[in-house]
């Protein structure tokens, strides 16, 4: 009797440990879900210059909220040089921007109707 009163005392302390542990791992995985539910919003652009040799576009954007960037005109490399493939200066597009190893990569481009 006293034996199994010891069990559950340890299965009760390795269960609140484990509890301790988890949670501050359950509440970065929900800021994560967070940050990748609203990491790719469609911005819209518009282009001022491309660079295929470089694989690089120059995009006046408005505001790109999960990149926390007011408006403004940048360089932007593109996640695969073929997205710029019929882009020309002047085109008014819907593009998804990210920030991939402190570099913004623009990783969908498209002209906007
Ligand atoms: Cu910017």
């Amino acid at each position: 009797m006293k034996f199994s009163h010891v069990l559950a005392a340890a299965a009760l302390a390795t269960a609140l440990g484990a509890h301790a542990q988890t949670a501050p791992q359950s509440s970065a995985d929900h800021a994560s879900h967070h940050t990748t539910a609203s990491a790719a919003p469609q911005s819209q652009g518009e282009v001022r210059k491309v660079d295929r040799e470089q694989g690089k576009v120059t995009l006046r954007h408005g505001p790109l909220l999960n990149l926390d960037m007011p408006a403004m005109t940048m360089v932007f490399k593109a996640a695969d040089p073929t997205l710029l493939g019929g882009l020309k200066e002047g085109d008014k597009v819907q593009f998804t921007a990210e920030k991939v190893n402190g570099v913004f990569v623009v990783t969908a481009i498209q002209e906007a109707d």
